[in-house]
């Protein structure tokens, strides 16, 4: 069922089936490799994120965008697949409808049992289209906040495995984040310890 959490803001559980959901597995299994492979980023403010990322398209690093892992192996970025764009176009089109984005960026993000995301907003795009977010593995709690403060008011959603989430309109800069992973919890025919998340992006960058 189709949920509004706010204005801009719709999550469509189950989105992807079984097989679509080990499908994306494997392709991130493979993008997760080096070079420009999965890799701890750290903020100019001396902190570690938990999570670990990989990059497509374009390579995101505190605070912003680059063609080479410019914090890491120095690689070129992976390239963003055409297949990758319309399954974000057909996101947005099943959740908004609306126009259809031209995705060129996605952030994989790896998250452990212990990991976490803390509030932040995602504001390094020169873009407002909507944000796409797909979740495997395990459930986490998923905070949602506002856009004038990291805290409340906020609402806490669960996300599943398979589970859509479209981020537009005036949801694009609002705070959000993981606060925690409720481990053991993703379906055991996938055969992923962990959650990943995957979020697809329109960079507003020219190559
Ligand atoms: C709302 N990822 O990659 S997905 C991130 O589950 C990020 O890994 C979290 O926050 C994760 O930046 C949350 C939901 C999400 C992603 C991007 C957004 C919500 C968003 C961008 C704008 C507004
Ligand atoms: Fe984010």
């Amino acid at each position: 069922a189709r949920t509004q959490v706010a204005p801009g803001a719709v999550h469509l559980p189950d989105w992807l089936d079984a097989a679509r959901q080990s499908e994306l597995l494997d392709a991130c299994r493979d993008w997760a490799r080096p070079p420009a492979g999965l890799r701890t980023v750290r903020t100019p403010g001396g902190g570690t994120m938990t999570a670990r990322q990989v990059c497509l398209g374009w390579h995101w690093y505190p605070y912003a965008y680059a063609r080479t892992v410019a914090d890491g192996d120095g690689a070129p970025v992976k390239p963003f697949p055409p297949w990758l764009g319309e399954l974000g176009r057909r996101a947005v089109r099943d959740t908004f409808g609306g126009p259809a984005p031209d995705y060129d960026i996605a952030l994989i993000n790896f998250y452990d049992a212990d990991a976490r995301m803390g509030m932040h907003r995602d504001s390094d795009e020169k873009s407002h289209a909507p944000v796409v977010s797909l979740s495997l593995g395990d459930t986490c709690v998923f905070r949602f906040g506002n856009t004038a403060t990291r805290t409340r008011p906020y609402t806490d959603v669960e996300l599943r495995s398979g589970d859509l989430f479209v981020f537009g309109g005036p949801s694009r800069l609002a705070y959000h984040g993981v606060p925690r992973i409720h481990p053991g919890t993703a379906p055991p025919g996938l055969g992923l310890t962990g959650r990943l998340n995957i979020t697809l992006r329109v960079s507003g960058l020219r190559r």
